[in-house]
Protein backbone atom coordinates (compact mmCIF):
# COMPACT_ATOMS: atom_id res chain seq x y z
CA UNK A 1 0.00 0.00 0.00
CA UNK A 2 2.77 2.50 1.38
CA UNK A 3 5.40 0.76 -1.71
CA UNK A 4 2.34 1.53 -4.38
CA UNK A 5 1.67 5.40 -3.28
CA UNK A 6 5.29 5.86 -3.60
CA UNK A 7 5.52 4.45 -6.64
CA UNK A 8 2.56 6.50 -7.96
CA UNK A 9 4.73 9.16 -6.84
CA UNK A 10 7.78 8.54 -8.35
CA UNK A 11 6.11 8.15 -11.82
CA UNK A 12 4.69 11.57 -11.28
CA UNK A 13 8.00 12.77 -10.63
CA UNK A 14 9.51 10.74 -13.77
CA UNK A 15 12.10 8.76 -10.94
CA UNK A 16 12.61 5.50 -11.87
CA UNK A 17 14.39 4.74 -8.23
CA UNK A 18 14.75 6.31 -5.03
CA UNK A 19 18.09 5.39 -2.70
CA UNK A 20 15.79 6.29 0.93
CA UNK A 21 18.50 6.52 3.96
CA UNK A 22 16.67 8.00 7.17
CA UNK A 23 15.94 5.98 9.26
CA UNK A 24 11.96 6.90 10.27
CA UNK A 25 11.84 6.82 6.39
CA UNK A 26 13.61 3.27 6.07
CA UNK A 27 10.66 1.82 9.03
CA UNK A 28 7.92 4.03 7.28
CA UNK A 29 7.99 2.45 3.92
CA UNK A 30 9.70 -1.31 4.72
CA UNK A 31 8.92 -2.09 8.56
CA UNK A 32 12.95 -2.30 9.51
CA UNK A 33 13.70 -1.30 12.67
CA UNK A 34 17.39 -2.19 12.53
CA UNK A 35 20.22 1.42 12.67
CA UNK A 36 21.96 0.26 9.68
CA UNK A 37 19.41 0.38 6.22
CA UNK A 38 19.29 1.44 3.02
CA UNK A 39 16.36 1.15 0.91
CA UNK A 40 17.02 1.34 -3.13
CA UNK A 41 13.26 0.95 -4.57
CA UNK A 42 12.65 0.45 -8.66
CA UNK A 43 8.72 0.36 -10.15
CA UNK A 44 9.18 -3.57 -10.02
CA UNK A 45 11.75 -4.25 -7.07
CA UNK A 46 12.43 -3.49 -3.67
CA UNK A 47 15.60 -3.50 -2.05
CA UNK A 48 17.30 -3.46 1.63
CA UNK A 49 20.74 -3.19 1.73
CA UNK A 50 21.94 -4.18 5.31
CA UNK A 51 25.14 -5.68 7.18
CA UNK A 52 25.82 -8.89 8.74
CA UNK A 53 24.06 -7.93 11.74
CA UNK A 54 20.78 -7.44 10.26
CA UNK A 55 20.09 -9.86 8.33
CA UNK A 56 17.80 -11.68 10.04
CA UNK A 57 16.11 -9.29 11.22
CA UNK A 58 15.84 -7.58 8.27
CA UNK A 59 14.16 -10.92 6.27
CA UNK A 60 11.36 -10.92 9.30
CA UNK A 61 10.65 -6.77 9.34
CA UNK A 62 10.81 -5.90 5.48
CA UNK A 63 8.35 -8.24 3.96
CA UNK A 64 8.63 -8.49 0.04
CA UNK A 65 12.05 -6.98 0.11
CA UNK A 66 14.98 -8.53 -1.18
CA UNK A 67 17.83 -8.19 1.31
CA UNK A 68 21.30 -7.30 0.53
CA UNK A 69 24.16 -8.05 3.04
CA UNK A 70 26.76 -4.89 2.88
CA UNK A 71 28.75 -4.79 5.39
CA UNK A 72 30.64 -1.72 4.04
CA UNK A 73 29.04 1.16 3.12
CA UNK A 74 26.34 1.12 0.39
CA UNK A 75 27.39 3.10 -2.28
CA UNK A 76 28.92 0.12 -4.24
CA UNK A 77 26.10 -2.15 -4.19
CA UNK A 78 23.87 0.99 -5.17
CA UNK A 79 25.87 1.98 -8.23
CA UNK A 80 25.12 -1.57 -9.46
CA UNK A 81 21.49 -1.78 -9.00
CA UNK A 82 21.24 2.13 -10.47
CA UNK A 83 22.72 0.51 -13.69
CA UNK A 84 20.76 1.74 -16.96
CA UNK A 85 18.67 4.15 -14.83
CA UNK A 86 18.06 7.94 -15.89
CA UNK A 87 17.48 9.32 -12.47
CA UNK A 88 17.62 8.32 -8.46
CA UNK A 89 15.37 9.64 -5.92
CA UNK A 90 17.62 11.19 -3.04
CA UNK A 91 16.93 12.42 0.64
CA UNK A 92 19.10 15.83 0.39
CA UNK A 93 18.07 16.95 3.89
CA UNK A 94 19.71 13.70 5.92
CA UNK A 95 22.35 12.57 3.47
CA UNK A 96 25.63 13.90 4.55
CA UNK A 97 27.99 15.36 1.94
CA UNK A 98 30.81 12.35 2.36
CA UNK A 99 27.44 10.17 1.35
CA UNK A 100 26.16 12.31 -1.40
CA UNK A 101 29.60 12.36 -2.89
CA UNK A 102 30.29 8.54 -3.20
CA UNK A 103 26.61 8.41 -4.32
CA UNK A 104 27.05 10.54 -6.84
CA UNK A 105 30.41 8.84 -8.09
CA UNK A 106 29.18 5.47 -8.07
CA UNK A 107 25.59 6.29 -9.57
CA UNK A 108 28.01 7.47 -13.01
CA UNK A 109 25.76 9.38 -15.33
CA UNK A 110 22.48 8.53 -13.12
CA UNK A 111 21.05 12.04 -12.26
CA UNK A 112 20.32 12.42 -8.01
CA UNK A 113 17.42 14.18 -7.58
CA UNK A 114 16.02 15.29 -3.81
CA UNK A 115 12.41 13.65 -3.11
CA UNK A 116 12.70 14.25 0.20
CA UNK A 117 8.97 15.81 -0.68
CA UNK A 118 7.89 12.62 -2.06
CA UNK A 119 8.56 11.10 1.22
CA UNK A 120 7.26 14.06 3.65
CA UNK A 121 4.05 13.98 1.88
CA UNK A 122 3.24 10.18 1.59
CA UNK A 123 3.68 10.59 5.70
CA UNK A 124 1.20 13.64 6.12
CA UNK A 125 -2.08 11.50 6.30
CA UNK A 126 -1.84 8.83 8.92
CA UNK A 127 -3.63 5.57 8.55
CA UNK A 128 -5.69 4.52 11.47
CA UNK A 129 -2.96 2.01 13.00
CA UNK A 130 -0.68 5.09 13.38
CA UNK A 131 -3.65 7.15 14.70
CA UNK A 132 -4.19 4.39 17.19
CA UNK A 133 -0.43 3.91 18.19
CA UNK A 134 -0.24 8.22 18.34
CA UNK A 135 -2.94 8.05 20.61
CA UNK A 136 -1.79 5.58 22.86
CA UNK A 137 1.56 7.65 23.21
CA UNK A 138 -0.50 10.38 23.87
CA UNK A 139 -2.19 9.12 27.07
CA UNK A 140 1.21 8.18 28.38
CA UNK A 141 2.41 11.92 28.02
CA UNK A 142 -1.11 12.82 29.95
CA UNK A 143 -0.48 10.57 32.68
CA UNK A 144 3.30 11.41 33.35
CA UNK A 145 2.03 14.81 33.26
CA UNK A 146 -0.62 13.96 36.33
CA UNK A 147 2.40 12.18 37.74
CA UNK A 148 5.12 14.90 37.87
CA UNK A 149 2.67 17.54 39.85
CA UNK A 150 3.20 15.68 42.79
CA UNK A 151 7.32 15.84 42.20
CA UNK A 152 7.70 19.51 41.45
CA UNK A 153 8.01 21.52 44.78
CA UNK A 154 11.03 24.45 45.87
CA UNK A 155 14.18 23.41 45.70
CA UNK A 156 13.78 20.30 43.24
CA UNK A 157 16.14 20.53 40.20
CA UNK A 158 14.95 20.63 36.47
CA UNK A 159 16.83 18.02 35.68
CA UNK A 160 15.49 16.00 38.41
CA UNK A 161 12.17 16.68 37.05
CA UNK A 162 13.20 15.28 33.62
CA UNK A 163 14.80 12.25 35.42
CA UNK A 164 11.64 11.38 36.72
CA UNK A 165 9.39 12.42 33.64
CA UNK A 166 11.71 9.52 31.83
CA UNK A 167 10.81 7.20 35.16
CA UNK A 168 7.04 7.90 34.13
CA UNK A 169 7.28 7.47 30.25
CA UNK A 170 8.76 4.19 30.73
CA UNK A 171 7.05 2.67 33.30
CA UNK A 172 3.57 3.90 31.53
CA UNK A 173 5.35 1.54 28.14
CA UNK A 174 7.34 3.93 26.27
CA UNK A 175 10.44 3.07 24.49
CA UNK A 176 11.98 6.67 25.76
CA UNK A 177 11.65 10.30 24.99
CA UNK A 178 10.73 11.77 21.64
CA UNK A 179 13.05 14.52 22.13
CA UNK A 180 14.96 16.30 25.52
CA UNK A 181 12.71 17.70 28.45
CA UNK A 182 12.12 20.76 28.42
CA UNK A 183 11.65 22.03 31.85
CA UNK A 184 11.86 25.42 32.23
CA UNK A 185 11.56 27.36 35.73
CA UNK A 186 10.82 31.10 36.77
CA UNK A 187 13.32 33.50 34.04
CA UNK A 188 14.00 30.31 32.02
CA UNK A 189 10.52 29.71 31.13
CA UNK A 190 11.18 32.61 28.80
CA UNK A 191 13.45 30.03 26.97
CA UNK A 192 10.95 28.14 24.04
CA UNK A 193 13.58 25.62 24.10
CA UNK A 194 15.08 26.01 27.59
CA UNK A 195 15.62 22.11 28.05
CA UNK A 196 16.17 21.03 31.85
CA UNK A 197 19.42 22.65 33.78
CA UNK A 198 20.93 22.20 36.85
CA UNK A 199 18.92 25.13 38.23
CA UNK A 200 16.53 24.63 41.27
CA UNK A 201 13.11 25.57 41.08
CA UNK A 202 12.03 28.42 43.51
CA UNK A 203 8.53 29.55 45.26
CA UNK A 204 6.65 31.74 42.75
CA UNK A 205 8.47 30.24 39.59
CA UNK A 206 6.38 28.95 36.80
CA UNK A 207 7.35 25.93 35.38
CA UNK A 208 7.16 25.42 31.71
CA UNK A 209 7.24 21.36 30.96
CA UNK A 210 7.59 20.59 27.17
CA UNK A 211 8.08 16.61 26.67
CA UNK A 212 6.53 13.85 24.39
CA UNK A 213 6.97 9.78 24.87
CA UNK A 214 8.07 7.46 21.57
CA UNK A 215 5.94 4.78 21.99
CA UNK A 216 6.14 1.98 18.91
CA UNK A 217 8.57 4.68 17.25
CA UNK A 218 5.85 6.91 16.96
CA UNK A 219 6.36 10.58 18.92
CA UNK A 220 4.08 12.95 21.36
CA UNK A 221 4.14 15.93 22.53
CA UNK A 222 2.50 18.06 24.85
CA UNK A 223 3.74 21.53 27.23
CA UNK A 224 1.92 22.86 29.71
CA UNK A 225 3.33 26.08 32.36
CA UNK A 226 2.58 25.62 35.81
CA UNK A 227 2.31 27.55 38.65
CA UNK A 228 4.46 26.58 41.93
CA UNK A 229 2.83 28.72 44.63
CA UNK A 230 1.30 31.99 44.17
CA UNK A 231 3.12 33.79 40.80
CA UNK A 232 2.84 37.40 39.69
CA UNK A 233 -0.44 38.88 38.95
CA UNK A 234 0.58 39.18 35.20
CA UNK A 235 1.11 35.78 34.49
CA UNK A 236 -2.54 35.05 34.74
CA UNK A 237 -3.24 37.41 31.96
CA UNK A 238 -0.95 35.91 29.90
CA UNK A 239 -2.03 32.29 30.13
CA UNK A 240 -5.59 33.41 29.81
CA UNK A 241 -4.48 35.07 26.24
CA UNK A 242 -2.54 31.70 25.42
CA UNK A 243 -5.04 29.85 26.10
CA UNK A 244 -7.46 31.87 24.25
CA UNK A 245 -5.24 31.73 21.37
CA UNK A 246 -4.57 28.37 21.56
CA UNK A 247 -8.58 27.40 21.85
CA UNK A 248 -9.24 29.85 19.11
CA UNK A 249 -6.94 28.06 16.75
CA UNK A 250 -8.23 24.77 17.55
CA UNK A 251 -11.72 25.47 17.00
CA UNK A 252 -11.26 27.16 13.50
CA UNK A 253 -8.95 24.07 12.21
CA UNK A 254 -10.28 21.92 9.47
CA UNK A 255 -9.64 20.07 6.62
CA UNK A 256 -9.06 22.96 3.82
CA UNK A 257 -7.82 25.47 5.45
CA UNK A 258 -3.90 26.25 5.15
CA UNK A 259 -0.96 26.12 7.66
CA UNK A 260 -0.64 29.67 7.38
CA UNK A 261 -4.61 30.27 7.89
CA UNK A 262 -4.34 28.29 11.39
CA UNK A 263 -1.26 29.82 12.83
CA UNK A 264 -3.11 33.35 11.77
CA UNK A 265 -6.07 32.52 14.13
CA UNK A 266 -3.81 32.69 16.94
CA UNK A 267 -1.23 35.14 16.10
CA UNK A 268 -4.39 37.65 15.90
CA UNK A 269 -5.02 37.10 19.61
CA UNK A 270 -2.08 37.44 20.71
CA UNK A 271 -1.24 40.00 18.76
CA UNK A 272 -4.88 41.56 19.43
CA UNK A 273 -3.71 41.25 23.23
CA UNK A 274 -0.63 43.53 22.51
CA UNK A 275 2.19 40.75 22.99
CA UNK A 276 2.34 39.49 19.09
CA UNK A 277 6.64 39.91 19.28
CA UNK A 278 6.38 37.93 21.88
CA UNK A 279 5.22 34.61 19.95
CA UNK A 280 8.06 34.15 17.47
CA UNK A 281 7.90 31.21 16.85
CA UNK A 282 4.87 29.14 14.37
CA UNK A 283 2.09 27.71 15.89
CA UNK A 284 2.68 23.87 15.32
CA UNK A 285 3.95 20.99 13.85
CA UNK A 286 2.74 18.02 12.52
CA UNK A 287 4.41 14.69 14.09
CA UNK A 288 4.57 11.40 13.94
CA UNK A 289 7.42 8.90 13.06
CA UNK A 290 9.30 12.36 13.86
CA UNK A 291 9.01 15.14 16.28
CA UNK A 292 8.52 17.58 13.94
CA UNK A 293 7.24 16.82 10.29
CA UNK A 294 4.95 18.13 7.57
CA UNK A 295 2.72 20.23 7.14
CA UNK A 296 3.38 23.25 9.78
CA UNK A 297 1.45 25.88 11.22
CA UNK A 298 3.19 28.87 10.35
CA UNK A 299 3.51 32.05 9.07
CA UNK A 300 4.98 30.67 6.01
CA UNK A 301 3.01 27.10 5.26
CA UNK A 302 0.80 27.13 1.92
CA UNK A 303 0.06 23.51 2.48
CA UNK A 304 -3.63 22.41 3.22
CA UNK A 305 -4.96 20.26 6.07
CA UNK A 306 -6.46 17.14 5.66
CA UNK A 307 -8.40 14.39 7.33
CA UNK A 308 -5.80 12.00 9.24
CA UNK A 309 -3.24 14.44 9.72
CA UNK A 310 -2.10 15.12 13.22
CA UNK A 311 -0.77 18.40 14.31
CA UNK A 312 0.76 20.64 17.60
CA UNK A 313 -1.55 23.70 18.54
CA UNK A 314 1.24 25.47 20.79
CA UNK A 315 1.11 29.09 20.85
CA UNK A 316 3.32 30.74 23.86
CA UNK A 317 4.28 33.81 25.07
CA UNK A 318 8.12 34.83 26.21
CA UNK A 319 8.99 38.15 27.64
CA UNK A 320 12.60 37.78 27.79
CA UNK A 321 14.46 37.87 31.64
CA UNK A 322 11.47 37.61 33.07
CA UNK A 323 9.38 34.28 32.04
CA UNK A 324 7.16 32.57 29.78
CA UNK A 325 3.28 30.68 28.90
CA UNK A 326 3.01 28.40 26.35
CA UNK A 327 0.21 25.68 26.39
CA UNK A 328 0.13 22.38 23.80
CA UNK A 329 -1.96 20.00 22.99
CA UNK A 330 -2.16 17.45 19.92
CA UNK A 331 -4.75 17.32 17.69
CA UNK A 332 -6.15 15.26 14.75
CA UNK A 333 -7.36 17.18 11.38
CA UNK A 334 -11.25 14.96 11.01
CA UNK A 335 -13.46 15.39 8.21
CA UNK A 336 -15.22 18.33 10.04
CA UNK A 337 -12.72 20.32 12.13
CA UNK A 338 -9.72 19.13 14.97
CA UNK A 339 -9.99 16.50 17.56
CA UNK A 340 -7.90 17.39 20.54
CA UNK A 341 -6.35 14.29 21.31
CA UNK A 342 -4.28 15.72 24.82
CA UNK A 343 -6.58 15.47 27.98
CA UNK A 344 -4.23 16.79 30.26
CA UNK A 345 -5.98 19.79 32.30
CA UNK A 346 -5.20 23.31 30.76
CA UNK A 347 -6.51 24.85 34.13
CA UNK A 348 -4.09 27.48 35.80
CA UNK A 349 -2.57 25.28 37.78
CA UNK A 350 -0.98 26.40 40.97
CA UNK A 351 0.72 23.74 43.34
CA UNK A 352 1.13 24.30 46.98
MN1 LIG B 1 5.84 20.72 19.83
Amino acid sequence: MRIDKLRQAMTENELPAVLITSSPNVFYFSGFTGTNGTLFITMDRKYLLTDFRYIEQAEKEANGFEVIRVDSEPSVEIGKLSEGLQSIGIEENTLSWAEYRRFKEAAGNCRLADASEIFNRLREVKDPAEIEILRKAIRITDEAFAMILDRLKPGVQEEEIALELEFSLRRLGASGRSFDYIVASGGRSALPHGVASSKKIIAGEAVTLDFGAKYQWYCSDMTRTVFIGQPEAKYRELYRIVLEAQEAAIQALKPGMTGKEADAVARDVIGKAGYGDFFGHGLGHSLGLEIHETPRLNTRENKVLEPGMILTVEPGIYLPGWGGVRIEDVILVTNFGAEVLTQASKQFIIID
